[in-house]
């Protein structure tokens, strides 16, 4: 059982939403990544939206490009936390992927991060810091994570 669902609707968005992994690993927290398309797997979808909390996910990254209805749809079908990922498209950046994701209508609410890679990596940092909110040891882990971060930015710019 892992706290976090990763899912994506293409394998074309896993390098990507491999950003998303790589953060959760470093802060251990258990991840599970799966490719759901809102349009090629709709009973695919469906079934992941009504048994992801059953399954004992307790929060959803889910990033998708172009008509990026993966992130929404899952937020349709469950009462987790959804963030979203806009992947960046071929033919129009990515815009497309997060005019898709942020415009959700009110009452069913989809957070969304930024175009592509910087956007995965946040969405596992964020699903970390809303499971750390119970986790102490966890908190300790993002806490320390972030400092390093910080310690890592020069005061002076090097040649
Ligand atoms: C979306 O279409 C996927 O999320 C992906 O970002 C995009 C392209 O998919 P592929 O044609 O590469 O499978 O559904």
């Amino acid at each position: 059982m892992a706290d976090v669902a990763i899912v994506m609707g293409s394998q074309s968005d896993w390098p990507t939403m491999k950003c998303a992994a790589d953060v959760l690993g470093e802060l251990q927290v258990s991840y599970e990544a799966r490719i759901v398309s809102a349009h090629r797997t709709p009973d695919r979808l469906h079934e992941f939206g009504k048994t992801a909390h059953e399954q004992g996910f307790k929060v959803v990254v889910a990033g998708a490009g172009g008509a990026a209805h993966l992130p929404g749809m899952i937020a349709a079908l469950t009462h987790l936390p959804v963030l979203g990922v806009p992947v960046k498209s071929k033919a129009l950046n990515g815009i497309d992927s997060l005019l898709s994701i942020v415009q959700m209508p009110a009452g069913v609410p989809t957070g969304t991060l930024a175009i592509g890679e910087a956007g995965a990596t946040n969405a596992g940092l964020l699903a970390a810091a809303i499971l750390a909110i119970g986790d102490d040891a966890l908190a300790q882990r993002l806490v320390a994570w972030r400092a390093a971060r910080t310690a890592a930015v020069n005061e002076t710019p090097q040649d």
